[in-house]
């Protein structure tokens, strides 16, 4: 019977990767599958990857991320100076000192939606859309219509992720759309529903349909994963740690803004692409 492991957002924190990992096995997970944004924003791009080569994901799709990755090797130091492109240059160059070429280019190559069969379910595995990997049309309190959108076609379960909130909801026409949360960087709207867990859930599947969704938290020792991210000299330190501890979303433009321009990242960011053109 199939008992498959959602991972989503790993976002470069191996050491949440590492506690979830151990929690599946645990629990006796047969298969993986990752939906998204494995790798940026934490400091252990290369070691996530090889923690998921272990368990050899049957299923992988592209995150926003990862398609950052694609923009800043086509972007230009002319045409790519927003401050989130600014970070995303930064952040990609960082991985890609670290990351094995092979890694580098897995990651570049992953599919946007993968189709999986799975006993009696067709289940489509996307970021965000079928054919558009950011944005925040799939926020958890977003309108129908745009979680009608997500199950376009003829799947009978939608598996998103980016916003990492974990989620279940239907589609208009009975389709079930499911979201794992995030593994490395859990956070909450609401105040009393922070906490430093990592988030992924198992699907368990026999001949007849799914026969359970846990939606799992499990501890990792964020203050370990934050030490880690100081050593590693991770930029944009402070958004990351700072996110870990309050379980609060820190990234929000105005923020990047500020910080590009306290530490002259626009600059940085320019040289790096004129090495990579
Ligand atoms: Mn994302």
């Amino acid at each position: 019977m199939p008992k498959i492991a959602i991972l989503s957002d790993i976002h470069g924190n191996a050491t949440a990767l590492e506690a979830v990992l151990a929690d599946a096995k645990a629990q006796q997970v047969s298969e993986y599958w990752t939906v998204g944004d494995n790798t940026v924003r934490g400091p252990e791009a290369e070691r996530v990857m090889q923690l998921l080569d272990h368990v050899q994901p049957t299923a992988a799709v592209l995150g926003n991320h990862e398609e950052n990755y694609q923009k800043v090797l086509a972007a230009t130091p002319e045409n790519f100076t927003k401050p989130k492109q600014i970070m995303a240059t930064i952040l990609t160059n960082f991985d890609r000192q670290q990351l094995s070429p092979a890694h580098f280019q897995q990651l570049l190559q992953l599919p946007i939606t993968q189709l999986k069969q799975v006993g009696p379910l067709t289940i489509r595995l996307q970021h965000v859309l079928p054919d558009f990997v950011s944005g925040h049309s799939l926020a958890p309190t977003e309108a129908q219509a745009n979680f009608d959108e997500a199950a376009s076609g003829e799947p009978d379960i939608v598996i998103y992720a980016h916003t990492h909130q974990p989620l279940m909801r239907a589609s208009t026409r009975g389709q079930l759309i499911l979201n794992a949360g995030t593994v490395g960087l859990p956070t909450a709207p609401r105040p009393a529903l922070r906490q430093p867990r990592a988030m992924y859930l198992i699907l368990t599947i026999d001949e007849t349909g799914v026969c359970g969704i846990d939606y799992r938290r499990v501890d990792f020792d964020w203050q370990r994963a934050s030490k880690i991210a100081e050593n590693y000299h991770l930029p944009y330190l402070e958004f990351y740690t700072e996110t870990l501890r309050t379980n609060a979303y820190q990234y929000r433009p105005s923020a990047v803004a500020a910080y590009n321009d306290n530490h002259h990242l626009a600059a940085q960011a320019r040289a790096i692409l004129m090495k990579t053109v």
